[in-house]
């Protein structure tokens, strides 16, 4: 068994993980239930037949190296990272590091369309290939929470993915190029972007055929994922987690109701709680399942520029996460106070890379 260490180097050679792979032209219902299984036990898979086109994909990766290999000056037109452009090292507000460069955007197509100007010398070119891809990755982020939800035998299959098909939906998309160095000259890779859990709903993640992505299992060991340029890395996010942990303390208590309900522009009491918002989305989200935001970082590749492209699916700002009212009893309390997307959202960026951001959120 190795431990976990910042320095990668010091770990001796972990056997690779072969992460569930999940053919999506199978059938509905068992695709749903090894989702589900998948979310719960690794709370990372893979998906193949995934219907994004393998031009999509090409087209993306094409304008991500062509912009990496433009000169420094050009590639700072983009704008700093913070909050959304070109970035360097840098990750984060909080000092975090990492042999990495990166181009940060939120996938608002307005946003889109005006990062396009200063990123690429064909700024239309750039905006169709990039909100192309976007909505590809979206449409297979639905389909994937609509099965989840299927999985958990949820009422209202589209719960989760209206979050992310919600026009106000803070969603990002991220392109890193992690260009060939090793750790201190040795022959493992540095640390790219160090470990750190996603804080959105769910991850959609595509690299070259360079590998360098890890995960952390249980035992605090890290896990190559070896690089699959025909498949799809989906991970679970934080706000996934969420759900998964109040319903356990339910299922703790014998609650198992297995239906979630959305409702929009309602104002609730929840607990000692009211929650007012315009905007609110309630959810009311109970299985007996439990998904897992898992600990994952990036080497790199000691030879090889890896480059990879994520798309992380959030709710809106204004969303609301939290569990149903008529649940929280004096058996049952809360584990977390409601809080919307956008505080979790604040909470992670005011903390490091690798801290645990929700137990800020512990009542
Ligand atoms: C991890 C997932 C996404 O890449 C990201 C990252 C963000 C950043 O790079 O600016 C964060 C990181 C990520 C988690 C905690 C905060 C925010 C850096 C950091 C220290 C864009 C995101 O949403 O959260």
């Amino acid at each position: 068994m190795v431990v976990a260490s910042p320095n990668p180097s010091r770990a001796e050679k972990p056997e690779a993980i072969e992460l569930p792979v999940i053919n999506l032209s199978g059938e509905r219902t068992e695709v749903a239930s090894l989702i589900t299984k998948a979310c719960e036990e690794y709370g990372f898979f893979k998906v193949i037949n995934h219907g994004v086109p393998e031009e999509t994909v090409a087209a993306m990766e094409e304008e991500g190296v062509s912009f990496f290999t433009k000169p420094d000056v050009e590639k700072q037109r983009a704008g700093p990272a913070v909050p959304y452009g070109y970035g360097r090292k840098n990750i984060g507000f909080n000092g975090d590091i990492g042999e990495v460069e990166y181009l940060l955007l939120h996938t608002n197509p307005l946003s889109i369309s005006q990062s396009s100007i200063t990123i690429s010398g064909d700024p239309q070119k750039f905006c169709s290939v990039v909100n192309g891809y976007v909505r590809a990755v979206r449409g297979l982020a639905c389909d994937l929470l609509d099965l989840m939800a299927g999985g958990l035998r949820v009422h209202d299959q589209s719960l989760f993915s209206k979050m992310i098909r919600d026009v106000e939906s803070d969603s990002l998309f991220r392109l890193n190029h992690y260009p060939p160095s090793s750790f201190h000259h040795c022959t493992t890779g540095a640390v790219g972007f160090g470990e750190h859990t996603d804080p959105q709903i769910l991850t959609i993640l595509r690299s070259n055929d360079v590998g360098g992505l890890q995960i952390r299992v249980a035992d605090a060991v890290w896990v190559p994922v070896p690089p699959d340029p025909t498949a799809f890395c989906v991970n679970v996010g934080d706000v996934l987690q969420l759900f998964g942990s109040s319903l356990n303390q339910l299922e703790s208590h014998g609650k198992l109701v297995n239906h979630v309900q959305l409702i929009k522009g309602s104002n609730y009491d929840i607990g000692p709680y009211q929650v007012e918002s315009t905007n609110l989305y309630f959810l009311k989200a109970m299985t007996n399942g439990r998904f897992m935001s898992v600990r994952h970082r990036a080497l790199t590749n000691i030879n090889k520029p890896r480059i990879s492209m994520a798309y992380f699916g959030a709710p809106p700002l204004q969303a609301m996460v939290t569990t149903p009212p008529e649940l929280v009893t004096p058996h049952s309390p809360l584990l977390y106070r409601p809080f919307t997307w956008g505080e979790y959202k604040r909470a992670s960026y005011s903390l490091q890379l690798g801290d645990s951001r929700l137990q800020l959120f512990r009542k």
